[in-house]
């Protein structure tokens, strides 16, 4: 595996499987599991301190309301952390945002969009940074940006 997902609950998922969407459509292999910062605190140190040493090169770390998730695994491993904001019920997802983006300078958590579009970005952006050091992932990021483009230029009529 090279990317750990993990969310704070199994209830994350509905947003996270964007996250490992994206990832199967560049053939990127992943891990899937609940970790939670505050239900299983000692789970959340095992699994990010022992990460690198296991193989993972980034994780996308999920969870909503006090979003403590990303930012505490970070605090334990120093590889790259992208952490999405899950919508949550009372906030809708401000307070994940919130939680999640204004780390302290020192600890780095790259922050996404709330929601499906900020897991599947997250999902784009770990393979992008796999895709530093792999030519053969660099080159479907760069067919799957083409299929984009070629998407909007080949239909340009709104209407039709
Ligand atoms: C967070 O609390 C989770 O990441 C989830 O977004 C939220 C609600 O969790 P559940 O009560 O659905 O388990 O820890």
């Amino acid at each position: 595996m090279k990317v750990g997902i993990i969310m704070g609950s199994k209830s994350d998922w509905p947003t996270m499987e964007h996250a490992a969407k994206m990832l199967d459509t560049f053939g990127i292999t992943y891990e899937t599991r609940v970790v939670s910062a505050h239900r299983t605190p000692q789970l959340l140190a095992e699994y990010s301190s022992t990460a690198a040493d296991r193989g993972l090169k980034v994780i996308i770390a999920g969870a909503g309301g006090a979003a403590h998730l990303p930012g505490m695994v970070a605090a334990h491993t120093s590889l790259p952390v992208l952490g999405v904001p899950v919508k949550s019920k009372a906030l809708n997802g401000i307070d994940s945002l919130l939680s999640i983006c204004q780390m302290p300078k020192g600890v780095a958590v790259g922050t996404l969009a709330i929601g499906e579009p900020g897991a599947a970005n997250a999902g784009l952006l770990a393979a992008q940074i796999l895709g530093c050091q792999q030519p053969e992932i660099f080159a479907k990021i760069e067919a799957f940006r083409q299929a984009q483009t070629d998407s909007v230029l080949l239909n340009p009529d709104p209407a039709i």
